[in-house]
Parts: C-alpha cells; sequence; structure tokens
C-alpha cells in the first residue's frame, strides 16, 4: 500500500517527502558529547543547551518507531589502536586530554568505550542501524550512503549534535548526494547558542541552500495525520 506523502511545516517553505522514503537520522548523541560529567565538558563546555534536544528527540524517535519508518544513530569515534584517526584531528587543539586519551567515561571517542555510546534516553533498537563514523561528516568512510539505498531513502529527518559540527557537515555530505534534509531545530544543539543559530540560518538561507528547518511538533503532527488519515 502507498502511503500519503507528509507535508511539514517548514521554513523557507513546507517540506513535502514520501514516508515509505523517509528516515529519522539521529547524529552522535553519545554520553562524551551530551552528558554532564562527560568529555565535552572536561572541555570547558556548558552541556545544559545539549540536554534540550533528548526529550524531543526521544518523542520523535518513538513517533518513527510507532510509524514503523526507518531510523538511523551514528556515533563519532575511533578504533582502539586510532589507526583511523588522522594525525591532524588527534593533535588538533593542543588538549590535555584528546582523542584517546584516558578520559572520564573511558578512552575518549573510542568504539566500545562507555562515553563513546549513545545516551540511554534514545538507545538503538536492535535492528536500528548505528553507522559508526571517523569524521564530522557521518558519509565520510562509512556505509550510511549503502545502508540508505538498501532502504530506498531520499529524505532526511536530521536530529542530533552539534547543530554546527556533526550535524551541518552531514547535511551538507547529503545535500551533495542528491537527499532532501529537513533540520529540526529544537532536536539539533551546540554549546554555543550564536553558532547553533548561524547554523540553523544557513541551512534554510538562499531558498533551503541545503534544506529545511522545523520542529520535532511540526513532524509529530504530520506523522499523526498520516497515521490517524485526518
Ligand atoms: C564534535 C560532533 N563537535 N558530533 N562532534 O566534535 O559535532
Amino acid at each position: 500500500m502507498t502511503r500519503p506523502s507528509l507535508r511539514i511545516a517548514a521554513e523557507p517553505y513546507e517540506f513535502v517527502c514520501d514516508p515509505s522514503r523517509t528516515a529519522l537520522l539521529v547524529i552522535d548523541m553519545q554520553r562524551d558529547f551530551v552528558e554532564p560529567g562527560g568529555f565535552g565538558e572536561l572541555l570547558g563546555n556548558d552541556v545544559t543547551p545539549l540536554r534540550t534536544a533528548v526529550e524531543p528527540t526521544r518523542r520523535l524517535l518513538l513517533a518513527f518507531r510507532h510509524a514503523g519508518l526507518p531510523v538511523v544513530h551514528t556515533r563519532e569515534g575511533h578504533y582502539p589502536d586510532l589507526s583511523d584517526c588522522p594525525p591532524s584531528k588527534k593533535a588538533r587543539g593542543r588538549l590535555r586530554v584528546g582523542i584517546g586519551d584516558p578520559g572520564p567515561m573511558g578512552r575518549v571517542l573510542v568504539r566500545g568505550e562507555y562515553g563513546h555510546d549513545i545516551i540511554d534516553e534514545l538507545r538503538p533498537r536492535p535492528g536500528e542501524p548505528v553507522i559508526d563514523k571517523p569524521g564530522k561528516g557521518a558519509f565520510y568512510a562509512t556505509d550510511l550512503a549503502r545502508v540508505l539505498e538498501a532502504r530506498a531513502i531520499r529524505s532526511l529527518v536530521v536530529t542530533g549534535v552539534t547543530t554546527e559540527v556533526c550535524v551541518h557537515t552531514t547535511v551538507r555530505e547529503a545535500n551533495d548526494r542528491g537527499y532532501e534534509c529537513l533540520v529540526l531545530e529544537d532536536c539539533v544543539a551546540s554549546y554555543f547558542p550564536e553558532l547553533h543559530a548561524a547554523a540553523v540560518a544557513m541551512i534554510k538561507a538562499q531558498g533551503g541552500i541545503f534544506g529545511w528547518v522545523s520542529t520535532s511538533r511540526h513532524v509529530l503532527s504530520a506523522l499523526e495525520s498520516a497515521t490517524t488519515g485526518r
């Protein structure tokens, strides 16, 4: 059975997508970025702005699962021997504690460590792909394109952290690959509210140069209408 299009109030104009070709992308909602006491906080960041994205994203996740629509999670991190971490990335910032070093939640941004994993509130369900990525963009050196192609996905509802870094890089990569991206401004977040605002503005500028911007409320209401037929 073909499903009716989802019509979602958005900027710069309504976002219309085929739900059977739409996935929710949850980017890097990892303990080390989002939780108090993690690597992000160790770097001197206030994690409070990132926490605001958790509850709306959790509601959205439940709605996508309820509607039987695909969900894909990503995690930024590296092999324990750091063979996939460019020396430039390790050296950047001249950090006292950086990638691969023992941090408050295990070795920083190393796969398999407690801090590298996704927060409990948004824990992936069995069967939901989790894309481990060594870079900021979720397409670079990962299977994401193949995972999306296998499900015939063309539209991405984008959530996660941080707005101006991994979210933006991924949306730009997706845009160049022909995906339609809808970024939910209450479900993405940054340690720096001014960078969050600028990054969101850039996506919808110039007629939606990288995609569309909306909020979880509008997506939930479109999913509700699609489910109930009202
Ligand atoms: C950063 C990310 N900010 N997930 N990673 O280093 O945005």
